[in-house]
């Protein structure tokens, strides 16, 4: 079967790029060129290129697969989102990545994109688990893997943060302007936090980098949304149908997209707003709807379909006690939030369940289930210490948390970069008459105000139990 390239003959029904690939330079990198970003920035720039010509292109890193590094080669980087809802497919060849690189294979030519002055901005997706974030004191964790290595051979890096840190030292020291450092990932004002993160980390190479860096450097805030499940071989077939020839990349993903950015760039910028992005001054009312609201519920309904046995999240929702629970536990988030600017939040929760009812989504709760240590913390725990200082009991957040014990209880194995220690509170739970001590004993897993509030925790027990 032919590939996907710039020579394929594409339908007119096709919507394709808009411009002329030919004549795009690289102005972005890109790390993290999984499925999301894929689905997401690179459909805004896309849309930001055929509005506004300029040099944009996005130079993909893939710090992991040397698959998608290579696939996207083979098909001069083009490859096609299928949109799919209730009223049907509609697919769109996407063009605004123009190279692709594998950093484990050549680090070097990352390192080269990163140093060269047309580059303006950087923007990640890399998940939360691959920052290394120490779960305690939210700085470095020097623990984990990539951080390790990275403070070990920082012109060698291998992890986000050490890029981005060895990128900005080569911008510094060639004495151009640094690029603007853009998180997409699910993450508590995911800005802050890298920024923290790359001046650690530059510390403790060289002072100097590390004030250049606060002073010179920006990292807007940044709050990305769309359902986007891993592609699966059905996904590969239907490409093949629609485009005629194979696509190796395709992905499908919802019609509803939304990116709120907190406009703060060091440099110019595309102009995405034409894709839809949305740019403010303070992204955070926006990522608390999305975190609390959208992830949070999407990893109750996650944990609630493992330990039905229900495969995907449409089927999830397609349980009335469980379209009950979800919305019981929206109710509550909200109430943590502050009005969102533009937002109605009543119609952005039934839009929620439209949206996780959708079935022409086959998004596994598996998929969700995982990494529950790096994602509860934002989605669950943080909104429960919200609740209980407003009075409130918090008992739908201890809920969500004993369906996610349960799911671990029951569990033989983890995806988790924690599992190790989870596996180990689930095996020591019951000890001292507290089934789920060994939970809140974790370090760095539940803030100390849930810690320490004995009803709250009693709560969970009791739900524990209730759930067997
Ligand atoms: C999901 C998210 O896998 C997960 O944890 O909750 O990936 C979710 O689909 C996206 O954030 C939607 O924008």
């Amino acid at each position: 079967m032919e590939r996907l390239t710039a020579r394929t003959q594409l339908h007119d029904s096709i919507h394709s790029p808009a411009y002329d690939r030919q004549a795009l330079r690289p102005g972005i990198v890109h790390i993290g060129l999984g499925a999301f970003h894929r689905a997401h920035q690179a459909v805004y720039t896309d849309a930001a290129l055929a509005h506004a010509f300029g040099n944009w292109g996005i130079v993909g890193v893939s710090l992991r697969s040397r698959e998608i590094a290579h696939d996207m080669q083979a098909q001069d980087c083009l490859y096609s989102v299928v949109a799919r809802d209730r009223s049907g497919d509609s697919i769109g060849v996407v063009g605004s990545i123009i190279e692709a690189i594998a950093a484990s294979e050549d680090g070097e030519a990352v390192l080269a994109r990163l140093a060269d002055p047309a580059v303006h901005v950087v923007t990640l997706t890399v998940s939360e688990k691959a920052y290394g974030i120490d779960p305690v004191g939210g700085g470095l964790d020097h623990a984990h893997p990539a951080i390790a290595s990275d403070l070990k051979s920082p012109t060698r890096p291998t992890g986000a943060i050490g890029y981005l840190t060895e990128g900005l030292a080569r911008r510094r020291d060639g004495g151009q302007r640094p690029f603007t450092v853009l998180c997409c990932d699910n993450l508590p004002s995911n800005g802050r936090i890298v920024r923290r993160l790359v001046i650690e980390m530059a510390e403790m190479r060289d002072p100097a980098l590390a004030a250049w860096i606060a002073e010179n450097v920006s990292f807007p805030c940044s709050m990305v949304d769309r359902i986007v499940p891993a592609a699966t071989a059905e996904t590969r077939a239907r490409a093949e149908r629609l485009l005629g020839v194979e696509d190796r990349l395709s992905i499908e993903a919802e019609t509803f997209s939304q990116w709120v950015i907190e406009d703060d760039f060091v440099s110019d910028r595309p102009a995405w707003e034409a894709g839809g992005a949305l740019f403010v001054k303070d992204v955070e009312p926006y990522e608390k709807m999305k975190l609390r609201l959208l992830n949070g519920s999407h990893s109750l309904i996650a944990y609630l379909g493992q330990l039905q046995k229900l495969e995907f999240v449409r089927d999830v929702m397609g349980v009335a006690e469980n379209v009950a629970l979800v919305r019981r536990h929206m109710q509550a988030a909200v109430r943590t939030l502050d009005p969102v600017p533009g937002i109605d939040l009543a119609r952005y929760m039934d839009q929620l369940v439209e949206r996780f009812a959708n079935p022409a989504i086959a998004h596994r709760t598996l998929q969700i289930a995982m990494d529950g240590s790096q994602k509860l913390p934002q989605r669950l725990f943080q909104p429960a210490v919200d609740a209980l200082s407003s009075g409130s009991d918090g008992a739908e957040f201890a809920f969500a948390t004993a369906v996610w014990i349960a799911f671990i209880r029951q569990a033989d194995t983890l995806d988790d970069p924690r599992s190790g220690e989870l596996l180990k509170a689930a095996a020591d739970a019951g000890q001292a008459g507290d089934e789920t001590a060994s939970f809140f004993a974790i370090p760095g897993l539940f803030p100390r105000e849930l810690q320490a509030n004995r009803a709250w925790r009693d709560r969970v027990n009791s739900l524990l139990k209730s759930l067997r």
